[in-house]
């Protein structure tokens, strides 16, 4: 038998961030993780896709050195520091002919969870000045920075669900998507004790999904019709007297303009518009309103499904007119442990612009620049879109394009348009086998990390983030495979930094705080500082410094440090959330004219879902984790599959107005009639023949980016896509 020795860690594939104990061999090898029972926060908590973490450093797929394009077309190995060199020197002279808006860099999912990159990043873009910047974030849940700058944010922080009697969900699966919305450690039990201790659960949601099969009520409505579910439960907040009326005189305006705006909505009328039960919103009206802590909170189904702004809105003012909020005196429940040390204070930051962040793109001119960054869904028009001013380079890290920006046959041609295309990503994608240079990176457990990104999720959304002071500090534990050749993500920036004569301010943090002055920390270029000092700066100011967390591991939990408590309101101070932004409100007049989205022949309507054991495209490729579907499956209540003529196995045409698939039917009972629920991130290279299968398919091949885009983010219709099926021939 080889000995093997086990070392703590934490796992980064997803924003969960397990703590894990990862069994490594003789050889300095990883084989394996488990959750870390004796970690008082997670109490071991984590998943199979976890379990498979240290295979991911390890696998044969892993890229094990850089690779640049040959001038035959195919990659060669290429050392980093002479690809930092060709790339510096190609994007000087992409910029000096050009200007500054021929580059664009995208952040995707994985970026997030790499603090030291994610700052480093930030620093090399603000040197550069640039200014198309495009993350996975406006293909994931931009409504809720537009409906933030709309409402404005209380600067007390919101109830945590630890301590709350009532929690409602829309449009999200905390349970299998461990994303939020039910804290990330060990959802089902934190869950299962809320409910112990009298919590009641609402869910809204087309599908009776993992978590809805634990709620006290389970609203099931027609998918792209939450607008009217939320402001039919806003009114019978009001009608039935549950709203926190001392709070609102304070600290809301546009009270009467929102009771207003939902007075349409009756019981009545949502039951007729979203096919639920009339009794089903008094009914959640009156859990909600009735109880005395809780919060709501959305996730992607409803940014997907066209109305993402309006509905993130609508749970913001559900929150604040029953003033779901921390007030004066209150102690703070999660006061920090990595992040930037900051005031509590019970007032709010008021609304501030939803848009009118700098010029349109040139492919968007109606889409001013907004609070959630530039539209994603754009990007592949910005490289196609002829113009002495078109994108020629682009950055990708921690992102698949072609795996997840909607429309993979137009993501295709753009990435091979682009004169420079850059990935920094470990394993041999679609998106890095279109690219001219791959830069291969050090992996998570080989690299000093820390638990700051989910922690920083707080300035996200309310329900986001830890619901307790916990926070831990990662060590390297393994070296690369042997004879690799490999920089950390952030090293990357750095060296590009160096190479094209910027200096580099390194703020902390990796989202930025409302109403908090991030420290900064101007780095010596000539020196290239240390990953752990890195880490360092990026938790610069935290009211725990990371050094005590390095020094004693087994401390994870704060909760015994001096009591933060919300302050009073500043003296002069009247700032107000705003439940009644017209510019939001006002989709409520398109939403009542009838359903945009609706189109003659299309019969069924495609929603989204997150499958268990993958992550967006990550274990895709690992059979362990593929084992259970094989697929993507094209999910369907077996009443509409014995109608079309389907049993399970087949192959079913899902065909929209934009595109047409081919996928693997699978019985769901668990859904909603008329409806087909598929996960993204799966496929091939458009063109290529595959096996749908095996290799699944990309349901991005459905979605416009052009058609049925959201206001302000431009997010397309992801969700609640009207499909027809037909059996394959
Ligand atoms: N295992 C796993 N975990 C993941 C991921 C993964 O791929 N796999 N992805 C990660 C990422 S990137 C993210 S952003 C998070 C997302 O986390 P979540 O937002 O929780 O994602 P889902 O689990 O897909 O849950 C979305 C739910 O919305 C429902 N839905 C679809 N359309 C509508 C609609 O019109 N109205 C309503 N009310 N509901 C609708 C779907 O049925 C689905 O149950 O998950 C993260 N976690
Ligand atoms: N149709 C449809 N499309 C969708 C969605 C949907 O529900 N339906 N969901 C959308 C959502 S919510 C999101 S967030 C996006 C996801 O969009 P992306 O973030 O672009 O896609 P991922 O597959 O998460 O890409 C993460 C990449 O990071 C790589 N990676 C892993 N570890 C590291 C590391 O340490 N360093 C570096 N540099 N790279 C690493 C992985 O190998 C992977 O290729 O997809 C969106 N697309
Ligand atoms: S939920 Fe699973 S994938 Fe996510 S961090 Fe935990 S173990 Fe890793
Ligand atoms: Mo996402």
């Amino acid at each position: 038998m080889t000995k093997t020795i086990e070392k703590k860690s934490l796992c980064r594939i997803c924003t969960a961030q397990c703590p894990i104990v990862v069994e490594i061999d003789e050889a300095g090898r990883p084989l394996s993780a488990r959750g870390d029972k004796s970690n008082p926060h997670s109490e071991g908590f984590f998943c199979l896709k976890g379990k498979h973490f240290p295979e991911m450093h390890t696998s044969p797929n892993r890229l094990r050195h850089s690779l640049a394009r040959t001038a035959e077309g195919g990659h060669a190995r290429i050392d980093p520091e002479t690809a930092m060199d060709e790339i510096a020197e190609k994007l000087k002279a992409i910029l000096d002919r050009h200007g500054r808006d021929a580059v664009a860099v995208y952040t995707g999912t994985l970026f997030y969870q790499l603090p030291q990159t994610a700052a480093m990043a930030t620093a090399f873009m603000d040197a550069l000045r640039l200014r198309l910047r495009f993350s996975s974030g406006t293909i994931d849940q931009p409504g809720k920075q537009v409906a933030a700058a709309a409402h404005g944010q209380w600067l007390g922080g919101s109830h945590v669900f630890d301590e709350s009697d009532v929690w409602m969900l829309v449009g999200t699966n905390p349970l299998v998507a461990i994303s939020g919305g039910i804290p990330h450690a060990n959802p089902a039990r934190r869950l299962e004790r809320g409910q112990a201790r009298g919590l009641e659960l609402i869910v809204i949601d087309p599908r009776r999904t993992e978590t809805a099969k634990r709620a006290a009520l389970h609203l099931q409505p027609r998918p792209g019709s939450d607008p009217a579910v939320l402001a039919g439960i806003l009114r019978e907040l009001i009608a039935q007297d549950l709203v926190d009326r001392a709070f609102v005189a304070e600290n809301v305006a546009g009270f009467e303009i929102l009771e207003q705006a939902v007075a349409r909505f009756t019981p009545e009328f949502v039951a007729a518009r979203a096919n639920v039960p009339a009794e089903g919103i008094r009914q959640a009206a009156r859990i909600f309103g009735g109880a005395r802590r809780g919060s709501a909170t959305a996730g992607t189904g409803i940014n997907m499904s066209g109305w993402s702004n309006l509905t993130e809105y609508l749970v913001l003012c559900l929150n604040s007119i029953t003033g779901r909020f921390r007030r004066a005196g209150d102690r703070v429940v999660n006061p920090g442990v990595l992040t930037t040390r900051r005031d509590f204070r019970a007032q709010p930051l008021p609304p501030y612009p939803i848009d009118g962040y700098g010029k349109p793109l040139r492919s968007r001119p109606l889409l001013p620049p907004a609070v959630c960054g530039l539209p994603t869904s754009a990007l592949a028009d910005e490289i196609l879109l002829e113009g002495e001013d078109r994108v020629r380079a682009l950055i990708t890290i921690g992102g698949n394009p072609m795996r997840a920006w909607p429309d993979p046959i137009r993501t295709k041609a753009a990435l091979e348009r682009l004169e420079l295309h850059v990935v920094v990503e470990p394993r041999w994608t679609d998106t890095a086998q279109l690219a001219d240079y791959v830069l291969a990176p050090k992996l998570p457990l080989e690299t000093p990390g820390s638990t700051l990104s989910t922690e920083n999720l707080f300035t996200v959304s309310p329900a986001l983030g830890y619901s307790e002071p916990y926070g831990q500090y990662a060590a390297p534990i393994v070296a690369p495979p042997e004879g690799a050749e490999l920089l950390e993500d952030w090293e990357f920036f750095f060296g590009l930094a160096q190479r094209m004569g910027l200096a580099l301010e390194l703020p902390a943090g990796v989202f930025p705080i409302p109403g908090v002055r991030t420290p900064k920390t101007k780095l010596d270029m000539q020196r290239k500082p240390a990953s752990e000092e890195v880490l360092d700066l990026v938790t610069k100011g935290s009211r725990i410094p990371l050094e005590r967390l390095r020094r004693d591991p087994a401390k994870v939990l704060f909760a015994d440090e001096a009591p933060v408590v919300v302050l009073p309101r500043e003296a002069g101070n009247d700032a107000k959330l705003d439940v009644g932004s017209s510019r939001l409100l006002g989709d409520l007049d398109a939403f009542v004219a009838g359903d945009p989205f609706e189109r003659a022949g299309y019969a069924y309507r495609l929603v989204s879902r997150r499958m268990a054991n993958t992550f967006n495209s990550v274990g895709t490729d690992i059979d362990a984790l593929t084992r259970r579907y094989g697929t993507n499956p094209a999910f369907v209540h077996p009443d509409d599959l014995a109608r079309e003529g389907l049993v399970r196995g087949d192959l079913v045409r899902i065909a929209s107005p934009h595109g047409e698939i081919e996928a693997v039917a699978w019985p769901d009972p668990d859904l909603r009639p008329g409806l087909v629920s598929m996960c993204h991130c799966w496929g091939s290279m458009p063109g290529r023949s595959a096996d749908v299968r095996k290799s699944g398919v990309n349901i991005g091949l459905l979605i416009s980016v052009e058609q049925d885009c959201a206001r302000f983010s431009g997010i397309p219709l992801m969700s609640a896509i009207p499909v027809r099926l037909a059996r394959a021939p």
